[in-house]
């Protein structure tokens, strides 16, 4: 049985109601169905794309305008409109940035409660110290900043270096847990490569590891083992089957982060296809190649380092418009809230 007449604020005595906003009290039942619809979330995110061309010549020129120690992190936020501009949020949860680092700049450390992630979309020499582990930073590249882990970014090539930040920042910002803490420069305690030589092989861990788990193995993964992992897995895949790989830990074989899940996917030449429909939301950046993404009745096209926002409950068909390369994305998303939560569902 559904409710569908229920009472507004313009049938209650006028002198009632404002009793009611002086203390400091509401009834529920005029907004009952605006927080609980019937069927599916009422979203607001909006299945936007941030086109790469667009933003990249005012970022690079924010590089001119803005020194690094005038903004310690020189990024420009992806707002998506049917969140309001000023909430930094891509979709309700993930928050989107693209930062520039210029040759011999550093982003300096600090720590802080929200949990991050770099994804590199151009530039070669950029790094990331986390954890006393210089980590070098390559194009597409995953980097991982886990809460509470010092982090600080140096960049000792030439050119520009670019890279989307994703963080957890409207979830935990909205429940009044977001702050940072800054520090003096980390001392390097770690030989470059460290957690990939320790950690970066499927199936094969350092032996004490059986018995002593460390929180954050990985924090490290580089791009040209995913994208022949995609290729290889490619092979083995029959037509109309997603081939997608789950960035994980390789202690636990669970999601990395606490919030945030990300993914890697190739679409094989002329390939399209339909993403499963599930509760949460999620943020897809293209990697190479060129294509179409279709989200609930919204059409975009997207070419390299282009970045979309899907809404929850999205009905999403992606497909790659060349018939004779792939196209490789790599995905941000909030399932592993959902599924902490228990409000993760797949309805296809
Ligand atoms: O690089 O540590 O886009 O702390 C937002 C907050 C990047 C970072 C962001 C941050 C960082």
């Amino acid at each position: 049985m559904s409710t569908t007449h229920l009472g507004t604020v313009e049938d209650l005595p006028k002198d009632y109601y404002e009793k009611l906003v002086a203390n400091n009290t509401l009834p529920l039942w005029p907004a009952l169905r605006a927080v609980l619809p019937h069927g599916k979330p009422a979203r607001r995110t909006q299945p936007v794309i941030w086109r790469y061309a667009d933003v990249r010549p005012d970022l690079l020129r924010a590089g001119e305008l803005t020194p690094i120690e005038k903004a310690e992190r020189r990024v420009l936020v992806l707002c998506n409109p049917g969140l309001g501009l000023d909430n930094m949020q891509a979709t309700a949860s993930i928050y989107i940035g693209l930062q520039l680092i210029q040759p011999g700049e550093t982003a300096p450390n600090h720590k802080h409660s929200p949990s991050a992630v770099r994804f590199v979309i151009e530039g070669e020499g950029g790094f990331t110290v986390v954890n006393g582990e210089k980590l070098p930073m390559e194009k597409g590249d995953l980097i991982l900043t886990p809460p509470g882990l010092w982090h600080e970014h140096g960049h000792e090539g030439s050119g520009p270096v670019v890279w989307l930040d994703a963080l957890d920042l409207p979830l935990i910002y909205g429940i009044d847990a977001s702050y940072c803490t800054e520090g003096t420069s980390q001392t390097i305690d770690k030989v470059v490569g460290t957690c990939t030589a320790r950690y970066g092989r499927g199936g094969l861990l350092p032996y004490s590891a059986l018995d002593q788990k460390t929180h954050y193995p990985l924090l490290r993964f580089p791009w040209k083992d995913v994208r022949a992992a995609l290729q290889q897995l490619a092979e083995v895949s029959p037509a109309g089957q997603l081939v997608q790989l789950a960035y994980v830990n390789p202690e636990t074989g669970a999601e990395c982060l606490p919030t945030l899940g990300f993914s890697a996917i190739m679409l094989r030449p002329g390939e399209q296809i339909r993403l499963p429909l599930r509760s949460a939301s999620s943020v897809v950046h293209v990697v190479e190649g060129a294509g179409a993404a279709h989200v609930d009745d919204a059409q975009h096209r997207f070419s390299a380092a282009d970045t979309l926002a899907i809404p929850t409950h999205a009905a999403v068909t992606l497909s790659n418009a060349s018939a004779d390369q792939p196209a490789f994305l790599f995905m941000v998303d909030d399932a592993p809230l959902h599924r902490k939560l228990g409000i993760y569902e797949v309805f296809d």
